[in-house]
């Protein structure tokens, strides 16, 4: 069902779809409305409806429906990490943690209200007050992925709706229940009637009609870059702000001088955690040549000791990728990765015979301009490759399209220094994984990773607001 203007309702043509388990595909798994562009008019309706009056509340009181929604997402934890784990075999474990990870989203979001909003100077003729304002930009349109089914969605929502945005909100086509979660919990916090609308079905069916629509001020996306600049087009011909998260090719640096068992643990969580299904997973290891043996040793040693299998059981690291269509593509990427010339250390097959798993794939030896070392293969499939000095390092590791997130391991502070300064991408780790974001700060790629601002933190501030200079003389 949908949630439009505070009321569940199919789909308009009575439609649904179903749901995939990736670990059990055989098994249904739930039907879901495949929502039609009618529905879309109708969520565009309710969310207009309701934009004054919510745009007209205090912050603060705009800040307490986040935080009761914050509290009804926390009770529901459990549920919301096991049907996460039931429709995108994400691991029970990091399901958990990304729930979490939403619960403190809203949370940092409803603190807005306890936040500077603008900036107060004194005008230089008279002296008078000038101070800038934040203004909601009207009805947004979030058009969400399934990786992070409800980190992603509550990312974008929380900061929309706290500074006065009306929202509609559409799931990604392959994990629908995760995402009705909030909607739950923001129907248990009592919101007012058309200030969340949320709809699931076909992004192609019913992502168009809602970037064109006039009424959809702001538009943001995380995805595919084919899907991502599709968008683009769309709202920048109507003129409409837009903001994009798209792909990334992240590389991880080991120095000669790093901690090998940290870099080693990095790197597998980096690259097989949610079985690499992360806009910022590891997928080029760069490893310096004098500690290449021992950095391969352990880390082979790493992911022979990772539990790969059944995302519902507690214990499991690496479970299966979402779908039929991606666990095809990944193994073709696999295949293509060996006709040009790698070879797989670990790896490379299905793990088991149930489900869309994939075991944690490493290949080596794979050339710097392959399709492995330039394009996102969305998956548990990285590279190691073997550098010399520094400076090289870096050209090969800045050698993509790409510019999300890159990682060095490093005990010098003169490597980490400089490293920081030169590497292209938005989000910079010394000494810890490629993956990963904290909620109050800004998460975004630079080069074709991304589009407009950056997400969360005080970023999000900028896309989800208009700002306006008052000046001011008595
Ligand atoms: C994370 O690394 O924990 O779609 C967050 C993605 C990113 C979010 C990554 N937009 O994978």
């Amino acid at each position: 069902m949908n949630f439009i203007g505070g009321c569940w309702s199919p789909a308009s043509d009575g439609q649904t779809y179903p749901n995939v388990n990736p670990m059990r595909p055989a098994e249904p798994a739930g039907e879901f409305a495949a929502s039609t562009p009618a529905d879309v008019a109708a969520s565009l309706d309710a969310a207009v409806a309701a934009s004054p009056e919510w745009a007209a509340f205090p912050l603060a009181r705009r800040a307490s429906y986040l935080a009761a929604a914050a509290d009804a997402l926390e009770a529901r934890g459990d549920r919301v990490a096991v049907d996460m784990a039931t429709e995108m075999g994400k691991p029970l474990r990091e399901a958990r943690g990304e729930t979490l990870r939403a619960v403190q989203i809203l949370r940092y979001a409803a603190g807005a209200a306890e936040r500077a909003v603008g900036e107060r100077f004194e005008q230089q003729a008279s002296g008078g007050d000038v101070y800038t304002a934040r203004r909601p930009v009207g009805v947004v349109a979030l058009i969400t992925p399934w990786n992070f089914p409800i980190a992603i969605p509550t990312w974008k929502l929380a900061p929309a709706l706290v500074y006065g945005n009306t929202v509609v909100l559409k799931l990604a086509l392959e994990s629908p229940r995760t995402g009705l979660h909030l909607a739950e919990a923001f129907e248990d916090a009592d919101l007012p009637a058309g200030v969340l609308n949320v709809i699931t079905g076909r992004g192609s069916v019913i992502g168009p009609p809602l970037v064109r629509d006039p009424r959809v001020a702001a538009v943001s996306f995380t995805g595919s870059i084919e899907v991502g600049h599709g968008i683009r087009e769309l709202a920048a011909a109507r003129g409409a702000r837009v903001q994009l998260e798209l792909g990334g090719q992240n590389p991880l640096i080991v120095m000669a001088d790093a901690d090998l068992d940290r870099a080693a643990e990095a790197a597998y969580a980096g690259a097989f955690y949610s079985a690499g299904q992360k806009c910022t997973a590891t997928r080029r290891i760069y490893v310096q040549s004098e500690v290449y043996e021992r950095f391969r040793a352990q880390l082979l040693r790493r992911i022979g000791r990772g539990v790969v299998g059944d995302p519902l059981d507690p214990d499991v690291e690496v479970g299966p990728v979402v779908n039929a269509s991606q666990f095809e593509s990944i193994l073709a990427a696999i295949e293509l990765g060996k006709r040009e010339g790698g070879t797989v250390a670990v790896g490379g097959t299905q793990h088991g015979s149930m489900g869309y798993v994939i075991a944690p794939t490493l290949f080596e030896g794979v050339v710097d301009d392959a399709f492995l070392s330039r394009e996102e293969v969305f998956g548990p499939v990285t590279s190691l490759y073997r550098f010399e000095s520094f400076d090289e390092a870096i050209e090969r590791a800045n050698a993509v399209r790409f510019g999300l997130s890159g990682a060095i391991f490093t005990s010098s502070l003169t490597h980490a220094t400089r490293f920081l300064r030169v590497m292209q991408a938005g989000l910079l780790h010394v000494n810890s994984q490629t993956a990963g974001a904290d909620v109050h700060v800004p998460f975004g790629g630079i080069r074709s990773s991304g589009f407009g601002p950056h997400e969360q933190g005080q970023a999000a501030l900028e896309f989800y607001t208009d700002l306006v200079t008052a000046y001011v003389d008595i």
